[in-house]
C-alpha cells in the first residue's frame, strides 16, 4: 500500500485526495495462478472533476518490483522504443476497433498487449499467437515484463522455438548428391534449382547437373535448358520413371544432381503417386518440398500432407519477398514438424537464395526485419 500511494503522489502530485482502496486478487495471464493488485482511486485537487487514478498492481511474487499500468518510459528508453512502441498503439487501437483482441484484453497484462497485436499484424493465427504470448509471459521474470526489449526477446526466442533447420544441401565434392525438388505448381521450384545449381557451381566450385521431369508444360523443359545453357551445365529429361536411370547416368561426371518435377497439385492423388514412382527409380538422397510463403496456412499444411507420400521432408519457403505476413508459414512449421533447408527472396537467379537461418526467418516472420 505504501509503494502504491507513492506512485499516486509521483502521477497525480502532492495534493492528491485519496477516495478509496482496496484490494482485488485477479487471475494471471491463461490462468497462471492468481496476482495481488491494490486499487488506488484517486483525485487530483486542481482538477475540477474527481480523476481515477489507474489501478496500480503490485506482485506479490516479488513485493519490491512495482508496476504500474500507467508507466512513462525513461528518456532513453523511450528515444529508442518510442516510437515503434506509438506504431503498436495505434495497431492495438486498431486490431480493438475491429473487435480482434477484446475479448483477450481483460487478461493479457498491459505490458503484453503489443506483441500480441505484432502477432496479429504478422498474420499470426489467434490460438497460435495466444499460445505464444502465454510461452512468452512464462518465459519473463516478474522484473522483466517491463522493459520492452525482454518482452521482444522473449517473444523472438518463443517464435523461434517453433522453427527448425535443415542444413544446406550436402554435397561432398566427387560424391554424387541426388537431390529432388517438389511441391505444388508455381511455387518457384525451377527458378530455386537453377538458383541453387549456379551457386553451387559458380560459388563452391561443385560439378552439378539438371534432371527434368517436367513434361506436363509445353516449354517447362525449355526454361530449364535455358538456365542450364546460361550456367554451362549437362540437362537430361525422363519422360517415364523408367527413363530416370539412364537420365542421371546421361549427366555424366556431376558430384549433384538436382531433379525439376512437375508442379502437382495436392489434391491429384494420381500425380503425386506418379511422382513417386519417378523418385522411387531416382532414389534421390534428399526430397526439399518447395512451398510459397504466399499461401494460406491450410494450403501448405495440405502440401506437406501430401507431399508426405514423396518423402519430401525439407522445406523450401519461397517467395519471401512477396508475403505479406508470414504468420501462415510460421504456424505450419510450428505443426509440421519439418526443417527448413533455404528461403528464396525474389526472381534473380542466382542471388535470391539463402540457406534458412532460425534467427532470420524468427525476425522475418515478426516483421522485425525484412528480405533485403
Ligand atoms: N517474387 C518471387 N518470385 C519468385 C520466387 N521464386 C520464383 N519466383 C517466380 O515464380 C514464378 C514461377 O516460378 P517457377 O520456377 O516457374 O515455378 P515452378 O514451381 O517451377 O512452376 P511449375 O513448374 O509450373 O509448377 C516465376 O515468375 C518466378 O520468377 C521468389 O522467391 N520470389
Ligand atoms: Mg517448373
Amino acid at each position: 500500500m505504501r509503494e502504491a500511494l507513492a506512485q499516486v503522489r509521483q502521477d497525480l502530485g502532492g495534493g492528491a485526495v485519496i477516495l478509496g482502496t482496496r484490494e482485488v486478487r485477479r487471475r494471471r495471464l491463461f490462468g497462471l495462478g492468481t496476482r495481488e493488485l491494490i486499487e488506488v482511486t484517486a483525485a487530483n485537487s486542481q482538477t475540477e472533476a474527481p480523476a481515477a487514478a489507474p489501478s496500480v498492481p503490485v506482485m506479490k511474487m516479488a513485493s519490491s518490483t512495482f508496476t504500474s499500468t500507467g508507466s512513462v518510459l525513461p528518456g532513453a528508453l523511450h528515444a529508442q522504443f518510442g516510437e515503434q512502441l506509438s506504431r503498436l498503439h495505434a495497431m492495438v487501437e486498431d486490431l480493438s476497433k475491429q473487435g480482434r483482441i477484446d475479448h483477450l484484453l481483460p487478461e493479457l497484462p498491459s505490458e503484453l498487449v503489443p506483441i500480441y497485436a505484432q502477432l496479429l499484424e504478422a498474420e499470426v493465427p489467434e490460438v497460435l499467437a495466444r499460445r505464444l504470448v502465454r510461452e512468452v509471459a512464462e518465459r519473463l521474470e516478474p522484473d522483466e515484463a517491463a522493459r520492452p526489449e525482454a518482452v521482444r526477446d522473449a517473444l523472438r526466442a518463443a517464435v523461434e522455438s517453433c522453427i527448425s533447420i535443415a542444413p544446406p544441401i550436402g554435397a561432398v565434392p566427387g560424391a554424387r548428391r541426388v537431390v529432388a525438388l517438389v511441391g505444388p505448381t508455381g511455387v518457384g521450384k525451377t527458378t530455386t534449382v537453377a538458383k541453387l545449381a549456379a551457386n553451387f557451381k559458380l560459388a563452391q566450385g561443385f560439378r552439378p547437373g539438371l534432371v527434368t521431369v517436367d513434361t506436363y508444360r509445353i516449354a517447362a523443359v525449355e526454361q530449364l535448358r535455358i538456365y542450364a545453357e546460361i550456367i554451362s551445365l549437362p540437362l537430361a529429361v525422363a519422360n517415364a520413371p523408367g527413363e530416370m536411370t539412364r537420365a542421371v547416368e546421361e549427366l555424366g561426371d556431376v558430384d549433384l544432381v538436382l531433379i525439376d518435377t512437375a508442379g502437382r497439385s495436392p489434391r491429384d492423388e494420381v500425380k503425386i503417386r506418379e511422382l513417386a514412382d519417378f523418385l522411387a527409380a531416382a532414389q534421390p538422397d534428399e526430397v526439399h518440398l518447395v512451398l510459397s510463403a504466399v499461401a494460406g496456412e491450410r494450403s501448405l499444411r495440405s502440401a506437406v500432407e501430401r507431399f508426405a507420400h514423396v518423402k519430401a521432408d525439407r522445406l523450401i519457403l519461397t517467395k519471401l519477398d512477396e508475403a505479406d505476413g508470414l504468420g501462415g508459414v510460421l504456424a505450419l512449421l510450428g505443426q509440421a514438424d519439418r526443417p527448413v533447408s533455404y528461403l528464396t527472396t525474389g526472381q534473380a537467379v542466382p542471388d535470391d537464395i539463402e540457406p534458412a537461418d532460425r534467427r532470420r526467418l524468427a525476425r522475418l516472420i515478426l516483421g522485425d526485419e525484412v528480405v533485403a
